[in-house]
């Protein structure tokens, strides 16, 4: 058996993971994770090529601990260089979203004989239409190699979400460990919520909705504190409470309110700031299928597309999600607010119902995560795709 549990296949030779960071975290953060399963739980040796290295160390992409004892597997982060060719061993190629290969190395997978797969990994969406194009295969006009397109997704019909094999067993025992919920406060400068007291995280793009949720934890009963990673988030808040909000400990106390800068972690830690949370408010794919798996309630704000494309994906995940959650009038408030944290005009105050409503909603998104560990998981649908292939 592997470090995690897995039972270990044979599968074709060495990987290489292609990643453009476009801007933000999310496409070095999908590919870090999947080559961490890839060689801790399939015991496949991975190359990781990304272009900014330094995003990798920002979500504490460490190569130095990720390997696997059973088959000496680990992973190689290298610099994306023009110069880089497919070794003879090298029988998977990934390309992360349409970063496109260096030319010299399609080149070379055209020329050298040797037997590839070469898949191109789509970004994650709940829309039906990606389950009709999840698993096709295109010809390269010139190179006369077929890629293979796989789209992430929520259903058994798409390639599934990525999910480390024991990533609840870790949720849980964190969850009833009060040393462990206590040092991850303490890490982030902080302590213990106090008696009655709720916790939110708020990781965002500029979002003129926050105002609005932060009056409604303001003016309630509730103490609330809202954790805010440094980051793109800051400068917004600041401007609403006119004080500085921009490095780790910097903070501001409205009424029930208190709002607080925290460091940008790396990924384990963010998982944990997710799993101790009764509320999170995340952006783009990877950090929403993370607070999927923490099983709390929470807003996702889609990242932002000049023609609004981004509000059909919107309302993809929030059908998605009343099918999973289950209680359609919380589920209803739910998406009031999430279309709300979209930016779309929804009318009246989604967010004092909201925040009414998380009790319900956290056994409701707690039953849907546990519905979708049913379902595909990404790493082995690729794994999978390996050995029904003869390579
Ligand atoms: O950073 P993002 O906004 O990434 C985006 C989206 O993926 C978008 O679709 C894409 O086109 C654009 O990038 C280029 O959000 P996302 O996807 O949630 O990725 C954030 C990553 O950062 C995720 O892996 C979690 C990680 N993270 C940490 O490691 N530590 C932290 O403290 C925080 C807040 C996040």
């Amino acid at each position: 058996m592997s470090q995690q549990g897995r039972a270990l296949r044979p599968v074709a030779g060495a990987w290489d993971v292609f990643c453009r960071v476009v801007d933000n975290f999310g496409d070095i953060g999908v590919c870090w994770r999947l080559c961490r399963i890839l060689v801790r739980e399939f015991g496949i040796p991975v190359r990781l090529v990304v272009d900014r290295p330094e995003y990798l160390e920002r979500i504490g992409g460490d190569p130095h601990i990720v390997s696997n004892a059973a088959t000496g597997a680990d992973i190689s982060v290298v610099e994306w260089s023009d110069a880089l060719l497919p070794t003879s061993d090298t029988g998977v190629v990934i390309e992360a979203f349409a970063c496109d290969l260096p030319a010299g190395y399609a080149l070379r997978m055209a020329a050298d004989g040797v037997s590839r797969l070469w898949i191109n990994l789509e970004y994650l969406s709940a829309e039906a239409w990606i389950e009709d194009c999840h698993g096709l295969v295109s010809r390269h006009p010139q190179l006369g190699l077929d890629k293979h397109f796989l789209f992430p997704g929520f259903t058994a019909r798409t390639a599934g979400l990525l999910r480390e094999t024991d990533l609840r067993g870790q949720r849980d025992r964190f969850r009833t460990d009060p040393a462990a919920r206590a040092s991850t406060w303490l890490a982030l400068g902080m302590g213990a919520p106090g008696p009655g007291e709720h916790r939110a995280s708020l990781f965002g793009y500029e979002n003129p909705a926050a105002g609005p949720l932060l009056d409604a934890m303001a003016g309630g009963d509730t103490p609330w504190t809202v954790l805010v990673p440094e980051g793109r988030s800051c400068a917004g808040l600041a401007a609403i409470f006119g004080v500085s909000l921009s490095s780790p400990g910097d903070a501001v106390v409205r009424g029930a309110l208190r709002v607080q800068v925290v460091p940008f972690t790396g990924q384990d830690a963010y998982d944990r700031l997710l799993w101790a949370c009764d509320l999170n408010l995340v952006r783009g794919e990877d950090s929403l299928v993370r607070a999927l798996w923490a099983g709390r309630p929470f807003l996702w704000q889609a990242y932002p597309q000049s023609d609004r494309a981004h509000l059909d994906k919107v309302e993809a995940l929030l059908l998605r999600l009343s099918d999973g959650v289950g209680d359609t009038l919380a589920t209803d408030r739910l998406g009031l607010a999430m279309r709300a944290w979209n930016g779309v005009p929804v009318g009246g105050d989604p967010w004092t119902t909201l925040l009414a409503d998380l009790p319900a909603l956290c056994v409701g998104v707690e039953r849907w995560s546990v519905a979708l560990e049913g379902g595909p998981e990404l790493a082995e649908t690729l794994v999978n795709l390996t050995e029904s292939r003869v390579i």
